[in-house]
């Protein structure tokens, strides 16, 4: 594979000289790199253990216990893709063995639950929403499967593969398959009832990644066994990976949390990590976890700990009892998108003069610039080359080196491969100087950015649920605020009470939008608050009465302050 440097406006190409450049070392197939270009995606966990409170089931909870009462997977996909998800993995299987969709091989599945009196597939619905959404659909097949009588013998395997035939061959295009770690145990075991050990060698991985392979050949393969897959866990499920992270492993044998976490550096083969992580403390919904859904700041924590690390965020998303992802965890993932989009709406480095010396690059303003975040990307499919580099701001004529504020070891400025981002406090400086002081192979960078994240990366006071009126708020930006109910309501009015101690943020100018899908959004009012200033009353908006799951209110315009404020909020809901 031969490339040439090409100049794109945002784009830099920092190489020396301009020439062919051939790859250096492993480098990523062309299903990796379509994955890794993915950034995010949602796990949605969903089974009997939603209707049992548990994490792991023991393999013999009841079917009749699976009866959602409003399920719908177009909900899963629409707040996946609000969220800024490319696609979703569905765990079709958990340890239970419980099949969400029809299987012919058990009867331990939808078939013999009440949901649509057994002639319910979940995994069928869900690919066709995610087909109408635009998203990439996936499946989470556990190898553990503490329901079937043959488990830990040969008999499982043969019964492991049809069913990864069935999912393969019966739903569209997959984009991964995960194979979950956990293994062997105890479990009901079709009464058995007992615990069941397993050899490494049991699931003979490598006859099973070729069926994969074979099925769906643009499909990667999740796992972490010694029979090295296309992906790797990152060694936790907390949801950060090594700031230097490898995209490299060695092809085969065991490995351990520091392989894992950091990649290998003179890995022989690309096994780039992903960072896998709930939206919750918990993979499975449980009721007692509604207020502790992550937090705006700890999600922008996950993401510069992830994407911004060379990883993909698996971000997982609960399906509550009623068959919906929460609205807490729904507001929470589009707040998340929304302030992704924020942080990056802008790259200060497509205003500046750029220059290259060596494998020096300066990007030099017109004035001094505020910034805190530097982003740069590797060429990754010619290799993962860089191994170290340095930043430093020219702040009234003096050159302060810049380190990473999130490294846990040393200044954080390790390699680069698809994405690193490197925060740091805000800077007010004139120039900005990258330096690549260690390299494999010659550095081919494609692109550099400079950005200013606005101090909300932290959460926003008042945000949050509002549980008196029912209400659930939730910032999305500074300055937009959503409500969600879930369930459908006629609204006819919406009264706003701005800020009344002084702390600012006072909406003058406003727009009101309703919604029942996160998509089309109808503009309910608009206008100015007037004298809002000087008499800071509840304003109080009445409109024709509209059907609506959720409302968008914008502040248009402040009087004062950069974000929005507000002292209550009511919304009047009623034919
Ligand atoms: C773990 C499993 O045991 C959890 O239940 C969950 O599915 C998570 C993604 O992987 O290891």
């Amino acid at each position: 594979m031969k490339r040439f440097p090409v100049l794109a406006a945002s784009a830099l190409l920092l190489l020396v000289g301009c020439h062919h450049v051939e790859p250096y070392g492993p480098v990523p197939t062309e299903q990796q790199l379509a994955w890794q270009d993915m950034d995010m995606y949602a796990f949605i966990h969903y089974s009997l253990n939603t209707y049992t409170d548990q994490e792991w089931g023991f393999g013999n909870e009841d079917p009749a216990l699976f009866n959602p009462s409003d399920l719908d997977c177009r909900q899963w996909a629409r707040v996946c893709k609000q969220a800024g998800m490319k696609g979703i993995i569905f765990t079709a299987k958990h340890h239970c063995g419980f099949c969400m969709w029809p299987s012919v091989y058990t009867d331990y599945s939808v078939k013999n639950a009440p949901w649509k009196d057994g002639k319910g597939d979940v995994v069928y619905e869900l690919a066709q929403a995610c087909r109408e959404e635009g998203l990439k659909f996936a499946v989470y097949l556990s190898p553990w499967d503490r329901n079937y009588p043959e488990y830990g013998r040969p008999e499982y395997i043969t019964y492991f593969r049809n069913q990864l035939c069935e999912l393969l061959l019966s739903y569209g295009d997959i984009f991964e398959v995960w194979f979950d770690g956990a293994n062997g145990g105890d479990g009901w075991y079709g009464g058995a009832n007992e615990t069941r050990r397993i050899e490494k060698t049991y699931y003979d991985w490598p006859e099973t990644y070729k069926l994969i392979r074979m099925l769906q050949p643009d499909c990667v393969i999740w796992g972490d066994n010694a029979n090295r897959a296309d992906l790797r866990w990152v060694g936790t499920e907390a949801g950060y990976v090594g700031e230097t992270n490898w995209s490299t492993m060695p092809s085969e044998g065991q490995a351990d949390y520091a392989m894992l976490h950091y990649g290998v550096e003179d890995g022989d083969v690309w096994c780039p990590g992903e960072t896998n992580t709930s939206i919750r403390p918990g993979w499975f919904y449980h009721e007692t976890e509604n207020a502790h859904v992550k937090s705006l700041s700890k999600l922008m924590d996950t993401y510069y700990k992830s994407v911004g690390r060379n990883s993909t965020l698996l971000l997982n998303f609960p399906v509550a009892p009623n068959g919906r992802i929460h609205p807490v965890d729904s507001l929470r993932g589009i707040a998340f998108k929304n302030m992704i989009d924020e942080v990056f709406k802008e790259n200060l480095a497509d205003k500046a003069r750029i220059s290259r010396k060596g494998l020096t690059t300066t990007i030099s303003f017109r004035r001094p610039t505020n910034f805190n975040r530097f982003v740069a990307e590797e060429d990754i499919a010619l290799g993962q080359r860089v191994k170290k580099f340095t930043l430093e701001a020219l702040v009234d004529g003096e050159w302060l080196p810049l380190t990473d504020e999130l490294a846990e070891d040393g200044d954080g400025l390790t390699t680069i491969g698809h994405r690193r981002i490197i925060c740091f406090p805000t800077v007010k400086a004139s120039k900005l100087r990258f330096t690549i002081v260690d390299s494999k192979a010659e550095p081919v960078i494609k692109k550099i950015g400079l950005y200013l994240a606005p101090v909300l990366t932290a959460d926003i006071p008042n945000s949050g649920e509002k549980r008196s009126s029912g209400l659930h708020i939730f910032f999305s930006s500074p300055t937009q605020m959503l409500m969600d109910w879930d369930s459908e309501q006629t609204v006819t009015g919406f009264r706003y009470l701005p800020p009344q101690d002084g702390t600012g943020g006072t909406v003058t100018h406003y727009t009101l939008w309703g919604s029942t899908d996160w998509n089309d959004w109808t503009k309910l009012a608009s206008g100015e608050f007037s004298n809002i200033v000087n008499n800071p009353i509840w304003q109080n908006l009445t409109f024709p009465a509209t059907k609506v799951r959720m409302l968008k209110f914008d502040a248009d315009r402040l009087a004062d302050g950069e974000r929005m404020g507000y002292d209550d909020i009511e919304v009047v809901t009623g034919e």
